[in-house]
């Protein structure tokens, strides 16, 4: 299932113009909106692997069909996305549910859809079939050295299927942790956590990244050996400058202050990718922007401070990815409204006008500093963002092309209504 471009411009047609009315009002209106315009255009955000399928919770999975098989069809699913949004421009892949069994050709079909490999992920928080040793009490951080060498080395193999791709890098992300009081020794378990890290890390490319994402809870319930954004640059700083810590949204404590700890790694220089999703309790994985999208506005706001600050480029500088799950949505439109989200979170913190907020927050002028940033938040930037994926050949109402021209409907036909995506 392909959508060509003539199909797109067809589809675009009758809401041509009311698009452009939208747009010539918020040009006018805003002062850089032509800024605004090639600053989206140039921002990708990679598609996971495992979201192109159903997910699950642990008490059950609803699949619905037309889910893809293999690797060559996630490619396809995340193309079809990046053909419709133009911002999809990037694939995550997880091993060992990902492996690549021609690496040369999994590269030149994704070129062929415009995708380019991002962070590769390991996957030390399940045993696989054949596995000589178990993960049950931990990966790296386990008490016999054989589990933590069988990590490792499965954390180097990634690396060398990402070489093979084109990655530049390595999220690990540990299940690791305990259950119950005096199941484990904190210390002993950091310890041995970093020292498997650091293996890994001498297994890097010169040009590599290594991201290692933190969670507050689950699997384990008592203890997380990477629990917070402190322990993360706790072994991030240990570690060295290829090193930096992965903020996923869903891993923190209910109300974690996230726009803080962002702006705070960002002025450390060891932010080094995000995982966006939605959450209400805990990890739920939902859609990006559905439950707390002024929150996403304000992450957005000290990004750009904190990158700007330092000169770094919005698109390549960090690794933007998106990690969600969907138990009641078709995963293609879901991750079609968190691409559109995170867009839009983009645009409006990329209208603050940051002069007058950082004067306001110098007289303490309270009141004008929020005025300043709900003043953005409040703008409808939608005809900005249609703009941005209108100019580079994309849809202008991707989610209504996606229905009217029966996707859904066509991959079942071609994969079959009881297809599993791999790994889930
Ligand atoms: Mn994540």
């Amino acid at each position: 299932m392909e959508i060509e471009k003539y199909q797109i411009a067809e589809y675009n047609d009758p809401v041509l113009n009311a698009h452009q009315k939208a747009f010539a009002y918020i040009a006018s209106t805003v002062p850089n909106a032509e800024a605004i315009i090639e600053k989206l255009r140039a921002f990708q955000v990679a598609i996971p692997s495992w979201a192109l399928g159903t997910g699950g919770t642990r008490f059950a999975r609803f699949a619905g069909g037309g889910e893809p098989r293999n690797l060559e069809e996630k490619i396809m699913d995340i193309g079809l996305l990046h053909a419709l949004n133009r911002s999809s421009g990037a694939i995550s892949l997880h091993i060992p549910w990902d492996i690549p069994s021609n690496p040369a050709n999994i590269r030149a079909l994704a070129a062929q859809y415009g995708l380019s490999f991002d962070a590769m992920n390991s996957n030390t928080f399940q045993d696989q079939p054949g596995q000589p040793l178990s993960y049950k009490y931990g990966s790296l951080q386990h008490t016999d050295s054989a589990t933590r060498q069988q990590a490792i080395d499965h954390n180097i193999e990634v690396i060398n299927y990402g070489i093979e791709l084109g990655s530049t890098s390595l999220t690990v992300w540990l299940a690791d942790g305990s259950c119950f009081p005096g199941q484990l020794n904190f210390r002993k378990a950091f310890q041995n956590t970093l020292s498997g890290l650091q293996e890994i890390y001498k297994a890097l490319p010169e040009n590599w990244k290594m991201f290692v994402e933190y969670k507050a809870f689950e699997p384990n319930f008592y203890s997380t050996t990477v629990g917070d954004w402190g322990q993360s640059l706790l072994y991030a700083n240990k570690l060295g400058e290829k090193a930096y810590t992965l903020v996923d949204l869903g891993h923190h404590l209910p109300n974690a202050n996230i726009e803080q700890i962002v702006s705070l790694l960002l002025m450390e220089g060891k932010l080094g990718g995000f995982h966006f999703n939605d959450s209400k309790y805990g990890d739920d994985d939902l859609t990006v922007g559905s439950i707390k999208p002024y929150q996403l506005f304000l992450i957005f706001n000290e990004l750009i401070d904190g990158m700007d600050a330092r000169g770094m480029e919005h698109t390549t500088d960090l690794g933007w990815m998106i990690d969600a799950s969907h138990n009641v949505k078709d995963p293609l439109e879901d991750l079609l409204q968190s691409v559109e989200a995170i867009m839009l979170a983009y645009a409006q913190a990329l209208l603050v006008d940051r002069r007058q907020l950082a004067e306001a927050q110098k007289l303490n002028d309270v009141v004008r500093a929020q005025e300043i940033l709900q003043q953005a938040y409040r703008t409808d930037v939608r005809p900005l963002v249609a703009e941005a994926r209108l100019r580079d050949g994309g849809a202008l109402m991707p989610l209504c092309i996606f229905r009217s021209s029966e996707v859904r409907k066509n991959l079942i036909r071609e994969r079959g209504s009881v297809s599993v995506a791999t790994g889930l």
